[in-house]
């Protein structure tokens, strides 16, 4: 146990925000266990697995490659350490791939049962998406309900997850320069389907050994990722729950209620979180929740589902992937609701220090200690009824002395969708083009992804994006990042005060913050699509834009996917974390040097956000010195 002053200490070590500084310290002296405490308990990690050279494939390993040239320098079955380095990307990769994409496809599932009639409170809500999709996709439209034009429009998704076209029809919206680089490398995404399968195909033992062509393979699957999986499930939940448009909310732990039910969701999906929202206005529940004593139900978001949650509905967002104890950790939260991906499996046994619930609602995420109750399409709205029941018969469960709930939450402004920025900006990017070339603004960096305890909470993300705006850099930023952002005040118009004079004088024009709140990670599909427009304006490739990438805290899976496709689609990507391949000097090259000169963009690693900013200004000077601006 430690004093009060210590855990203070200790906590103003792990996170940013003084929230969160708060909580951690609540849960230090309540004797939680945190992510903090078990990366602790971890050390020192094992050096083999952070190079990439750990290949516990088959039943002849596990085997390891000694790093400084010594024996052994192959596996029992003869891979050295190339080979098992890119081998175990790829799989990493495909992995994130199939979240995203996944993801994706029962998003497509719910449109087609809305479509059919058979879906429990859904409704086909943008008819204007809609019908641009459906024009992308040669549906017709004229004299044909909302419903027959989604259904047709579900079935084209679904076929793009398998598509015996070799191509996808969303990765049409790339420009042709860069397309002609995917086609020349041989990358060209067809279905991510057969991406993931073939990749893990691939990483069988005795199938492909070099390096080079295991990660060309991992490029492709990326590719079907961003410009298919993940921009499917963007655009079909923007048909189902609308495009998002801007919109005031407010970020932190303090968005939990001392005196209403709280719900926190948590996960990906807004299949489900649009149902629990939608139903926690239901006068029944409403009424029992005052019974049991509560003044209200109040439902926040926690990472992604809770960037859906707030860019459409302005529901308020409790935090970032490592908020999720901690908003268990103040005592006031009567339901964690999850449905998959960043979900700690730990998060029962956090709860049971308090009087939480959690609930799992996918068969495909169950936790031991965990209540399940399966969320179906057919059965939605009634279910969220149930578990939003769950949550308020458990209010009067909470122990008011073990309750801490913070101060302050903070405004913050979200929903810049590529079809709201450029309507802002008159229907054209030219004026965005404008200010480029004149350097009004330098360029564009998307910040991305999630935190890591390796790095305190959100100081990679925070230090990054001030330094780049006030290089008259536009940030734009999704995910655990963009959560970051609002919790630190950066997404508020006001914000611009922080800018350089350039991006200060026209964020004051437009009222808009610095940081732009594109949505949640599988919206970095938004800013692929944002880039293909500029590019498509300009006649040039992604590649040649001044935009760059930033994943200063991932953690994730899916976040090596994102950095992947958006290197493979021309745009310099620098990592705060190191990933796991600096076992091979050959994988590490091709990466982070050699790929520069095929896609015009390649990865970096720099864990100080400054110098991270320094890489990122003078690759965007790179490439407005090649544009001649
Ligand atoms: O998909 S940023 S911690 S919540 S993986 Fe997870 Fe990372 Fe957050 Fe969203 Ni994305």
């Amino acid at each position: 146990m430690y004093d009060a002053t210590e855990s203070k200490k200790i906590a103003e070590a792990r996170a940013l925000d003084p929230t969160d500084q708060e909580i951690i310290a609540k849960a230090i002296d309540d004797g939680v266990e945190t992510a903090w405490d078990r990366l602790a308990d971890q050390q020192p990690q094992c050096g083999f697995g952070q190079l990439g050279v750990c290949c516990n494939r088959c039943a002849m390993g596990p085997c390891r490659i000694e790093p400084f040239g010594k024996k052994p320098v192959r596996g029992v079955c003869g891979a050295n350490a190339d080979t098992i380095v890119a081998r175990n990307l790829l799989d990493d990769l495909a992995t994130g791939a199939a979240a995203h994409s996944d993801h994706g496809r029962e998003v497509v599932e719910v449109m087609l049962e809305t479509a059919e009639g058979k879906s429990q409170g859904y409704q086909i809500t943008d008819e204007t998406k809609l019908a641009a999709l459906a024009a992308e996709y040669g549906i017709k439209t004229a004299e044909r309900k909302k419903e027959e034009i989604a259904k047709d429009l579900a079935l084209a998704f679904m076929e793009e997850y398998g598509t015996a076209k070799g191509k996808l029809q969303m990765a049409e919206r790339a420009p042709t320069k860069t397309k002609e680089v995917w086609k020349k490398l041989g990358i060209v995404p067809r279905g991510v389907d057969r991406e993931i399968v073939e990749g893990m195909h691939r990483v069988h033992m005795g199938v492909d050994a070099d390096y080079t062509n295991i990660l060309l393979h991992a490029m492709r699957t990326s590719l079907a990722d961003g410009w298919g999986g993940s921009m499917i499930a963007t655009d079909c939940s923007d048909v189902l729950f609308g495009t998002p448009v801007p919109i005031k909310t407010r970020a932190n732990l303090g968005v939990l209620s001392k005196d209403k039910v709280n719900i926190t969701l948590h996960g990906h999906n807004p299949i489900l979180s649009e149902m629990i929202v939608k139903a926690a206005s239901d006068p029944d529940l409403v009424k029992r929740a005052a019974e049991k004593g509560a003044k209200g139900i109040n439902c926040v978001g926690m990472c992604c589902t809770g960037n859906e949650l707030l860019m459409r509905r302005g529901v308020p967002i409790a935090g970032t992937f490592l908020d999720q104890e901690l908003a268990i950790a103040t005592g006031a939260l009567e339901a964690m609701v999850v449905d998959y991906q960043c979900i700690f499996p730990s998060l029962p046994q956090t709860a049971s220090c308090y009087h939480t619930k959690v609930v799992t609602t996918s068969v495909k995420t169950k936790i031991p200690g965990a209540i399940f109750k399966e969320f179906r399409p057919d059965n939605a709205y009634d279910t969220a009824k149930e578990i939003i029941s769950l949550a308020i018969d458990n209010y009067p469960n909470r122990n008011p002395d073990r309750v801490r709930i913070p101060a302050k939450p903070i405004d913050m402004m979200a929903g810049f969708s590529e079809e709201t920025i450029r309507k802002a900006l008159g229907g054209t990017y030219k004026p965005l083009i404008d200010a480029i070339v004149t350097g009004t603004i330098k360029g564009v960096v998307g910040i991305v992804g999630c935190n890591n305890p390796k790095i305190k909470q959100d100081y990679g993300h925070i230090t990054l994006a001030r330094a780049l705006i006030k290089r008259n850099i536009l940030v734009v930023e999704t995910g655990c990042a963009a959560i970051a952002s609002g919790k630190n005040g950066l997404l508020v118009p006001e914000a611009a005060d922080l800018a350089g004079d350039g991006l200060k004088s026209v964020c004051k024009a437009l009222g808009i913050p610095p940081v732009l709140h594109m949505g949640s990670c599988v919206d970095n599909s938004r800013i692929l699509v944002l880039a293909a427009n500029v590019a498509n304006e300009l006649g040039v490739g992604i590649g040649d834009l001044p935009v760059c990438g930033a994943a200063p805290e991932w953690y994730s899976q899916k976040a090596i996917s994102i950095g992947t496709y958006f290197v493979s689609s021309g745009v310099y990507v620098v990592l705060g974390i190191p990933p796991k391949i600096f076992g091979s000097a050959n994988v590490t090259t091709l990466l982070a040097a050699q790929l520069q000169g095929i896609t015009n963009a390649c990865f970096a690693v720099e864990p100080d956000p400054l110098k991270a900013a320094d890489l990122l200004e003078a690759e965007i000077n790179r490439k407005r010195t090649a544009l001649k601006i």
